[in-house]
């Protein structure tokens, strides 16, 4: 028998990668999309299959984590084996500019998600996407111990998420797992974020269509690793005994001037001709530097990233410059290859 999982979030950068792989390893996948008046869809538009046709293993359907009413039909009517909660108002500057919002989205929803597959009373594994933010001003290296020290909206409703995750295991016995996962990145992140800001802009600058990118806080350090490797273990997570509460990174750090200057470099420009700074890019409080432990996920679910800093670098500027029409070096096209990691052709039409 296939088993079926619902993704909430199966629109974003880690929702469409863990829907492809779920469906490689035979799943019947249900995703929950939102209904916006432009297309969300482009990141699944590869795996989407015609709700007409027979045998079909993704099907979509309307809702919203801040409907708790939609989550409890949604849970009742698709019986999944297993739940990955991914969805939230994710981007950490925004959520000082929408701070209820990212509340009711990334806290509210959460515990609206897990009543409703506790009163389904169904036998559900439960994935929590925490996040570093959530150990914000603790020191690194940060790991399952360290205290959480939330410095923005975002990462204080991510630590009422992990509570009440870790809550409803403790209280009702749920098979609940809290990931706590450090900066994943690949050709599918949304251009607002850090990395793919640079690597999407220097397309852009090599395709003449702009001259200078704007940036606030260059000095925060992040442990930055790829995205399709991370979802893995979100699955590899609710394949365990018993369910726990994990750190994930790659347990190395580079600060975003770092990030820069390795993506300029690697494109062949010089950096400094081109990076501006804009007020606006900067955080009413920043979390200075994240450095994962992994070593519990190491030790217990076999974590050893293939993907690290630079070839993350490289594989991002080659797709992006693919995107523009560019001919990229391809070392990290080149090196996905060689890595047995190049399992998805839709790179090409990132979000
Ligand atoms: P993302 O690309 O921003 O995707 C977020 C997803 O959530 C999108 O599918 C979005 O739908 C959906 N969503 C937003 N509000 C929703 C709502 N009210 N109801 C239903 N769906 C909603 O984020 P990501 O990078 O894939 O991250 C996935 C999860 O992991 C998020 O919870 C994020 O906070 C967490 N996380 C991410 C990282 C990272 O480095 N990427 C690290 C730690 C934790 P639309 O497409 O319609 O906007
Ligand atoms: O790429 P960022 O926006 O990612 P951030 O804030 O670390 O959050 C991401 O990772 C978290 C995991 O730790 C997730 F939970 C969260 O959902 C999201 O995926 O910013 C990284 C750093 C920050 O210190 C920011 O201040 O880059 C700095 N930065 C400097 N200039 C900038 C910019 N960030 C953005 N987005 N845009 C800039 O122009």
């Amino acid at each position: 028998m296939s088993k079926t999982a619902f993704i909430t979030g199966i629109t974003g950068q880690d929702g469409s990668y863990l829907a492809e792989f779920l469906l490689s390893r035979g799943y019947e996948v249900h995703g929950v999309i939102r209904r916006t008046s432009t297309f969300n869809t482009q990141r699944i538009t590869h795996i989407f299959q015609d709700p007409h046709e027979a045998d079909v293993h993704l099907k979509l359907h309307y809702g919203d984590v801040t409907d708790a009413s939609s989550l409890s039909l949604l849970i009742r009517e698709t019986e999944p084996d297993e739940v990955y909660n991914l969805a939230a108002q994710s981007h950490v500057r925004v959520s000082f500019d929408l701070p209820q919002y990212t509340a009711m989205v990334n806290g509210v929803g959460t515990i609206s998600l897990l009543e409703a597959i506790r009163q389904s009373k169904q036998d559900v594994r439960y994935y929590q996407a925490s996040s570093s933010e959530m150990f914000g001003a603790s020191p690194p290296p940060q790991n399952e111990q360290t205290i959480f020290h939330p410095l923005s909206p975002y990462a204080a409703a991510k630590v009422y998420a992990h509570w009440v995750t870790v809550n409803y295991r403790e209280a009702y016995g749920m098979f609940n797992c809290s990931g706590i996962l450090f900066n994943h990145e690949s050709p599918r992140r949304g251009r607002t974020f850090v990395t793919r800001k640079v690597t999407h802009g220097i397309a852009e600058i090599l395709a003449k269509k702009i001259d200078v990118l704007y940036f606030g806080n260059l000095d925060a350090k992040r442990d930055w690793g790829y995205a399709p490797e991370y979802t893995e273990l979100m699955w590899k997570m609710l394949q365990a005994d018993k369910p726990d509460d994990y750190v994930i990174g790659t347990g190395e750090s580079h600060s975003v001037r770092d990030l820069i200057i390795e993506a300029f470099s690697y494109a062949g420009l010089e950096w400094e001709k081109y990076i501006k700074h804009d007020e606006r890019y900067m955080r009413p409080s920043d979390v200075n530097y994240l450095l994962s432990d992994p070593s519990k996920a190491r030790k217990k679910l076999g974590w050893n990233p293939k993907v690290r800093f630079k070839e993350l670098v490289r594989i991002m500027v080659d797709y992006d410059m693919l995107s523009v029409g560019l001919e990229p070096p391809g070392e990290g096209i080149e090196f996905l290859k060689k890595n047995g990691l190049l399992w998805s052709n839709s790179e090409e039409t990132p979000g």
